[in-house]
């Protein structure tokens, strides 16, 4: 495959398509730049110190990491300058982060978790980096002087109005994947060039599969039906689907996506009775939105 860079595919996929404009490729060139500097990071480890918890909990309860923040700040530094946003929103931050005055405001509101997996960082597993784009709304946009007000309303939008989607994976290698609607790519970290680099297209998910990704120790608090169905996988060819499987589980989900996006899989994080009035523990807006634009992309001939 020729050495294609984001900048090369995201210029070709403008020119075929009017709902995609120079705005949108500048801010996924800039997200990819962003998980480069992370991927550097991730890569040195406790070499560089960040590894370590900081004395501070996300709004959601879970620890900090130093790594944790310092990732919710590049992507943060470095994309509000695009001068393409309207506002951020970060799984690591309570509030929306409103652009500076001294930037210009676009119409794209972006919505990253940071660092997913970020409690595998001691232990050398794969993590990554969980983006969604989203355009602010006509109807709420409200003009102050030049600067567009954004508010939280304006992020709390159906997943299917993502104009695109995408995240990094931190591993072996790294690799950045994303969609804006008509298919998926995935480009590799070349360190030798610094770049992204284009190493598949048109990604479909393999039909046929024997792996699911359950974290199974949650078992007793699932709905029967749940339980049902992973105990028919469990039983395997004994059992009511006649075929052996294997349980793959990271708990890091774009590592248990990708591998289901390579070679096939479900991926399942279930509601359970320990807190029956909490949503799921996975983040419609951070986690679920996005993935789920890339496997829905995934699944589809384009
Ligand atoms: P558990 C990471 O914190 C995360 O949000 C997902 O990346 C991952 O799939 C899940 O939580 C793991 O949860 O309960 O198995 O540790």
């Amino acid at each position: 495959m020729n050495q294609m860079t984001i900048n090369h595919y995201l210029t070709e996929i403008k020119q075929q398509s009017s709902s995609i404009d120079s705005e949108l490729c500048s801010l996924i060139e800039m997200i990819s730049n962003s998980c480069k500097i992370i991927s550097y990071l991730v890569s040195r480890g406790k070499i560089s110190g960040i590894l370590d918890n900081v004395n501070s909990k996300n709004f959601h309860g879970e620890v900090q990491k130093k790594l944790d923040v310092m990732a919710n700040q590049i992507l943060l530094e470095t994309n509000e300058q695009l001068e393409c946003l309207a506002g951020i929103a970060s799984e690591e931050m309570e509030n929306v982060y409103l652009i500076p005055n001294h930037y210009s405001k676009g119409k794209y509101l972006l919505l990253f978790d940071p660092l997913d997996g970020s409690s595998n960082i001691n232990t050398n597993s794969s993590i990554g980096t969980i983006f969604s784009i989203l355009s602010i709304p006509h109807s709420s946009s409200k003009m102050l002087g030049n600067a567009m007000l954004t508010t939280e309303k304006d992020f709390l939008q159906s997943g299917d109005n993502q104009v695109a989607a995408g995240y990094a994976i931190y591993g072996p290698q790294s690799q950045f994947v994303f969609t804006v609607g008509t298919g998926i790519v995935i480009f590799t970290l070349d360190r030798e060039v610094d770049s992204w680099i284009m190493t598949h297209n048109e990604i479909i998910i393999p039909e046929d599969t024997q792996e699911f990704s359950i974290n199974t120790s949650n078992m007793r608090h699932w709905d029967d039906k749940i339980s049902s169905y992973i105990r028919n996988c469990i039983a395997g060819e004994t059992g009511p689907f006649r075929k052996n499987y294997n349980m793959r589980w990271i708990a890091s989900m774009v590592a248990d996506v990708h591998r289901i996006l390579m070679r096939g899989g479900i991926f399942l994080y279930p509601w359970d009775k320990r807190n029956p009035n909490e949503p799921g523990k996975l983040r419609l807006m951070y986690e679920a939105n996005p993935i789920s634009f890339i496997i829905e992309q995934a699944g589809e001939n384009q």
